[in-house]
């Protein structure tokens, strides 16, 4: 692999994956990744060798060096990029940013533990009380987006971490997010108007895993 470029380990349908490639695209990275799919599910698949965790997405540096998660890549790809857009370098605003982006992931990570127990588990051993206690969650994360909603002219690591997760709620339904969230409705449509790296980044056509 060429120094300067990067294989980025991940689906065009994982959330995750998604933040990392609006990531690329906002920062101008595109030209120097390469997406190569994973298989979480296949046991073969060398992600388990370059993320022991079996996660994606992941990203594939020159010398054998392998980064993960989502927010350490896009950490990565801002520096790489000399930028400061995504994520402020110094300063408690950082620390609010990060923990507000860790907010947005947590809806994602609850909607996939949703998804992952139809994936994994037969119907009838469904867990109510687990289904409830992710939806919780969410919940709770979506109303305090509600209540206030980031700015949707601004990109950085809440507002992809947050369209993403909207992205995969839609997609899944794990949970109906959109009636009780009319502020957070509106802000996706402005989000997706001031960003088109949003609407670049939608999957191609549905598929069976994310
Ligand atoms: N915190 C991780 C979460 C990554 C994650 O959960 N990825 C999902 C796909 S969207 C995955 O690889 N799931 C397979 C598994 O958990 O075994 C990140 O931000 O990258």
């Amino acid at each position: 692999m060429p120094h300067d470029t990067f294989v980025l380990r991940s689906t065009l349908t994982s959330p995750f994956g998604r933040k990392v490639r609006m990531a690329i695209d906002v920062l101008g990275l595109t030209q120097r990744i390469t997406v190569v799919p994973a298989d979480t599910l296949d046991e073969t698949d060398s992600l388990r060798q370059q993320n022991p965790l079996g996660k994606l997405p992941c990203l594939l540096l020159a010398g054998g060096t392998v980064l993960y998660d989502s927010a350490v890549i896009i950490e990565f790809l801002q520096e790489l990029a000399g930028s400061e857009a995504l994520l402020p370098l110094h300063g408690i605003e950082r620390y609010k940013i990060l923990t507000l982006a860790t907010l947005a992931d947590g809806i994602t990570d609850a909607a996939l533990l949703m998804v992952y127990e139809s994936r994994f588990r037969d119907p009838a051993t469904h867990s109510p009380r687990w289904l409830m206690h992710q939806r919780g969650k969410i919940a709770r994360a979506l109303a305090h987006f509600e209540s206030a909603p980031p700015d949707p002219r601004k990109t950085d690591i809440v507002t992809i971490a947050l369209a993403c997760a909207f992205g995969y709620l839609d997609w899944r339904k794990p949970v109906e997010w959109r009636p009780d969230h009319p502020r957070l409705v509106q802000w996706l449509e402005a989000f997706t108007a001031h960003e088109p790296a949003y609407a670049r980044t939608r999957a191609p056509a549905p598929t069976a895993n994310p």
